[in-house]
């Protein structure tokens, strides 16, 4: 796909619902006894891949574009599955679903695409085992095609290594399954969506700022959601407003909990010029309108705890930071190389390619701006969403026309991506 230069962005666009919230509307209504209607589902190809393996575990789930109905009959009416359930490109689906099969009383095959097929397990599958989960798949449970055969849970005190919020809610839900209590501590605060939503579904949970905990036996009551918009796609929209000359976007109904609004405090130090609407009423998901327009960048550090508020947002610092005023140092972010493709490499290669001066380094890297990106070169999305998306906003301020390959990732997590920029877009 060849994509060039824009001479400004402006008006406003609704963004999609956000993934992980999608992915756990489907999975708790599948839980819990009785309806869950979702209101703004994302239509994206991971959140499809768990609405048809939670199909295949029995469960009525209506799909109409963004509306979802999920008629839940409980945890115990599961039904093991005939076929393999295939996650696709999906590590969210993956990791929790395991979690619930780990649970659940029959055997199950789990497996997904080229790139699901590298990412690790045993950080789920170890601890599942403990707990007394048979699991078994290549290099002993680390990669896919995994298969589970559940059952008989006691619950554990989970010590994380790193802070995922997909390690701690399998565990967490297997710990719904499991005799006592089960606890989960992780290093810096993940992402709390299954907390927020496990107790809108009616669930108990014990927190504090990095442990969670969880008694066994509690049943899921069906609740209505409303997916604000993603935050992570948000993100695409905030960095091209910031680069493009003369732009004034406005993106409406974005999710601001604040374990992800790691990119707002970015732009902010950055010197972004960004304002914030709050809307939300009580929901148990803050969102709220957010305007920006262009501005001049400063180089920013990106360390500790502030990497699991934005670890999906990377690649688009990444960006950002070629086109501000001094060197960008990204670190503890060791995490990039285990997502749907090595993202220090394939955020290095591919910005290099087009001008930037970057260097990658074990756990990060450093970006050295300001660099005028030249363009008019070959580059690759390597299937990867988040890196298909940054390139696709590059190109609005490359030099010359950029042709992204395999740019139909986006798909997975904001499939009117390219539709959005069309809409704000004044070409040059
Ligand atoms: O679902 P998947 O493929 O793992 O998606 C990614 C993404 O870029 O969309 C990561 F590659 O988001 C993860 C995120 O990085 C979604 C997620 C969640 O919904 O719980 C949590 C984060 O992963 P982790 O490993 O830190 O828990």
């Amino acid at each position: 796909m060849k994509r060039g230069k824009v001479s400004s962005l402006k008006g406003e666009i609704h963004i999609p619902g956000d993934k992980s919230i999608s992915h756990r509307s489907v999975m708790f209504g599948s839980l819990a006894e009785g309806k869950t209607v979702i209101k703004n589902f994302l239509p994206g190809a991971d959140c499809l891949s768990t609405i048809a393996c939670f199909k295949k575990m029995g469960v009525e789930i209506e799909q109409d574009k963004t509306d979802v109905t999920v008629y839940g009959k409980g945890l115990d009416q599961l039904s093991e599955p005939a076929e393999l359930l295939d996650v696709g490109n999906s590590g969210t689906t993956i990791r929790l679903m395991l979690g619930i099969l780990a649970g659940r009383p029959f055997h199950s095959s789990v497996a997904g695409d080229e790139s699901i097929a590298k990412r690790p397990m045993k950080r789920v599958t170890e601890p599942l085992q403990q707990m007394g989960a048979k699991i078994d798949g290549r290099a002993g449970g680390e990669y896919t095609p995994l298969s589970v055969r559940g059952g008989n849970l006691t619950g554990i005190d989970f010590q994380s290594p790193v802070a995922s919020a997909q390690i701690k809610s399998a565990i967490l839900l297997a710990g719904l399954q499991a005799k006592g209590t089960t606890t989960v501590t992780e290093p810096h605060k993940s992402r709390d969506h299954t907390e927020r939503m496990l107790t809108m579904f009616g669930i108990k949970l014990d927190e504090d700022e990095t442990s969670v905990s969880i008694a066994g036996g509690q049943t899921l009551k069906a609740a209505d959601v409303f997916v604000p918009g993603d935050i992570s796609s948000a993100a695409f929209f905030l960095a091209a407003a910031s680069l493009v000359p003369n732009s004034e976007v406005v993106l409406r109904n974005v999710g601001l909990n604040p374990t992800r609004t790691g990119i707002i405090d970015v732009l902010k130090k950055m010197g972004a010029h960004l304002e914030i609407e709050k809307k939300d009423a009580g929901s148990a998901e803050p969102y709220g309108d957010l305007k920006i327009k262009t501005a001049s960048l400063q180089a920013v550090e990106i360390s500790g705890d502030l990497i699991p508020r934005l670890i999906d947002e990377i690649p688009i610092i990444a960006l950002l930071a070629t086109q501000a005023e001094g060197t960008t140092v990204i670190k503890d972010a060791a995490e990039l190389k285990v997502k749907e493709t090595n993202r220090i490499d394939t955020v290095a290669s591919e910005l290099k390619k087009i001008g930037a001066h970057i260097e990658p380094t074990e756990d990060g890297m450093k970006i050295y701006g300001k660099t005028p990106l030249t363009g008019g070169a070959e580059v690759s999305s390597h299937g990867d969403h988040r890196i298909g998306m940054m390139l696709g906003i590059a190109a609005c301020i490359c030099e010359n026309p950029i042709d992204i390959s395999h740019p139909e990732a986006v798909s997975v997590s904001y499939p009117t991506f390219f539709e959005h920029i069309e809409k704000l877009a004044q070409k040059v």
